[in-house]
Order: structure tokens, then sequence, then C-alpha cells
């Protein structure tokens, strides 16, 4: 990759809000960090025999598996690849890169849309020098939920999106959009990157086959913690309002200090109902022996 195509796609990522890069990596390295993210997902859900109809409708959107490079150490090759790290780099526009969280999106067959919703609000990030890298572990097309972007949306309005409880609020925040979005189907080795405030979402999945996605959300080393909001990505390593968000839990992905991958650092005891139940149900570490 060279210095003009970083600046291609910082170009167009800043226009757009995001950037679609065919090919990044091989077919050989997508099957290979393919299984490891199979694994992680397999022993996080494993325990989760619920069938579809059984699910919120949060739930229906994906199967969720949270900072799975942190306890399946086959799956860091992946998070901190250096190709997708550079990309990343080169978009939020700084010196060095810092992991926020990473994780699996895997659309079962018959899975509901992805509703339209903007990460960042999520997020206790006061800087808007994120992005997210998804990551196709299969090809995904209009069938089988691929993802959708609103141009130039990440300048617009910041709304909360309730997507996890409220059924039906992605709605709203298309209708306020103006312009519909771009569908962007995607072949094996393509990787997908939109910034935290670029208003997204996914075709539901009509194939009878799962759709297999890593995703990893970055952002530029220096940015603080915007708001009180909590997070375990800040949380953890008690990060304050205001202060530069740096700690185990969001190490430097770019470039690796001394070329390794980098430890995670431990999790608190799991406490309250929301926390036991993510747990349980895989979505974060901590509830398997
Ligand atoms: O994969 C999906 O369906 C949704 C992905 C998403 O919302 C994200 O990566 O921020």
């Amino acid at each position: 990759m060279n210095r003009a195509q970083f600046s291609d796609f910082a170009d167009r990522f800043r226009r757009d809000g995001y950037v679609h890069v065919p090919g990044l990596l091989s077919a050989a390295e997508i099957a290979f960090h393919g299984a490891a993210v199979d694994e992680a997902v397999a022993v996080r859900k494993r325990d989760d025999s619920r069938s579809l109809d059984e699910k919120t409708p949060y739930e229906q959107s994906f199967i969720q598996c949270q900072y799975i490079w942190e306890d399946f150490p086959k799956v860091r090759a992946l998070t901190f690849h250096d190709k997708v790290c550079a990309v990343a780099n080169a978009l939020v526009g700084g010196e060095r890169l810092r992991l926020w969280h990473d994780q699996a999106l895997y659309k079962e067959p018959g899975g509901r849309p992805t509703e339209a919703h903007q990460d960042q609000p999520y997020w206790p990030i006061a800087e808007p020098d994120t992005c997210t890298a998804w990551i196709p572990l299969q090809p995904v097309d209009e069938a089988m939920g691929c993802m959708g972007y609103v141009p130039g949306s990440h300048e617009g309005e910041h709304r909360f999106v309730d997507i996890f409880s409220a059924k039906g609020e992605g709605e709203d925040l298309m209708a306020r959009q103006g312009r519909p979005a771009r569908f962007v189907p995607c072949q094996v080795g393509d990787v997908i990157f939109h910034q935290g405030y670029t208003v997204h979402l996914a075709h539901p999945n009509r194939s009878d086959r799962m759709r297999r996605v890593y995703t990893a959300i970055y952002f530029r080393d220096g940015c603080t913690r915007g708001g009180d909001r909590p997070h375990p990505s800040v949380d953890r390593d008690h990060v304050a309002e205001g202060a530069v968000i740096d700690g185990s839990a969001t190490p430097v992905a770019w470039p690796l200090p001394g070329g390794e991958a980098p430890t995670p650092g431990p999790w608190p005891e799991i406490r309250g109902e929301r926390a036991g139940r993510a747990a349980r149900l895989g979505i974060i570490p901590g509830g398997k022996a």
C-alpha cells in the first residue's frame, strides 16, 4: 500500500464517513482469522441454545461477542493486523492508534436488519477521531445482510438511537437523513471502515448461512473521555472524565510496541443484573470458567 492510496482512503473517509477497501486481506488470511473468531463465538455462546424467535429484537439482529481478543489470544492477529491498523491510523489521523474494543457480529439465517444508528453516542469518547473496521469472514451480499452507510451523515446531527430495547428507532433516524444509504456488498478480504458518527444499518439475513463478521473499533491516541456514560473500555482502567484514554483495555494497536500484540488487563468481578446477563450470554468475557 502506498502513500497515495492511504491519502485517497482518508479523503473518501473524510468526505463520506466511510471507505470500502477491496482486497485489503488475502483469502488465506480470512480463512485463518475466521477460524479463530468462529472458535471464540462457539465457546462464548455454547450455553445459549435459544432459537432466533426466543431472542430480543436486538439479539435477532446479530449474535454479539465483545472483547474476544482478550480471552481468545488467537484472535489478536486480526485485531492488531498491521494493514488494517495502518489504514485505520491514516483515517483517524494521528501518530498512534488505540483499540476501543472488538466484537464478532454474526447475523443468523433469518436475522433481522441491523437498525440504523450512529456508534459514537454509545461511547464516552470526546473527539470524533474514531473508526470501525468491519471485516466480513465470507462474501456478504444484499441477501446475507450487507452494510449500508448514509454518505456525509457523520457531519450531521448526533443522535442516541436506542437499538437495544426500542424496535423501530432506526427508521426515525433514517427518515431524518434526507438521503438514502448506500449498500456495500463485500468479497472475501474486503474491509469497510466507518467513522463513529456515520449513520449505518444492515439488511436482514435472508440466506440460509450465518453472516460472520468481525469488527474492531479504533481511535486516535490522545482522545479523551467525554462524559460519564459507563463503558468497560474506560471504566476498567478508571479513566476520569476529560482524561486521556490510556489503559490496558485500550492498548496501542499501531504501531505495535515491540512488534508484539498487547496483553489485556483483568476484568473486574462482574456485578449487577445487566453485566451478569451479558457475561452469562457470552457477550463479554467472564461468564465461563
Ligand atoms: O454488522 C452489522 O450488522 C452492524 C455493524 C455495526 O453496527 C457496526 O459495526 O458498528
